[in-house]
């Protein structure tokens, strides 16, 4: 399996923890349920985890998947309008599915968001 991806995509850009909320899988919408999640952004993924790091680390060795969430053709954008919460923003992907990111702290979300930005801007759109 590590042999097919290549160095590139393994690289680990950015990571750290943010509040989440899926709202969309496939089209469908979704029960708004925010929760912590670790979360993982490398050149053309993000992964989400629902545990602590440590956590996600051990369940590894067992097996246990991440949600991965491919960012050709993606979309992200300011959603002030989608929740009562500061700093949200929305990544949408050509699957139907749509994730909420939410910080208090202004710098972390700023982060984030550039660094997604950056990373989808690079890719190919299709
Ligand atoms: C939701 C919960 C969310 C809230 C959402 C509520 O209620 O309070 O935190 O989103 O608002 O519907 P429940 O737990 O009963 O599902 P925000 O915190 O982002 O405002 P919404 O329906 O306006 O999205």
């Amino acid at each position: 399996l590590f042999l097919q991806s290549t160095q590139a995509e393994k690289m680990v850009e950015k990571e750290g923890y943010l509040q989440k909320a899926k709202i969309a899988d496939g089209g469908k919408k979704l029960r708004k349920n925010w929760s912590t999640s670790w979360i993982v952004l490398s050149s053309r993924k993000i992964e989400f985890y629902k545990e602590s790091k440590q956590q996600a680390l051990s369940n590894m060795k067992t097996g246990n998947k991440p949600e991965s969430v491919d960012l050709c053709g993606a979309h992200i954008e300011w959603a002030k309008e989608k929740s009562s919460r500061k700093n949200v923003f929305q990544i949408s992907t050509v699957s139907g599915n749509e994730f909420l990111l939410q910080s208090d702290i202004d710098f972390i979300i700023l982060d984030w968001f550039h660094a997604i930005k950056n990373a989808i801007d690079r890719l190919p759109k299709d």
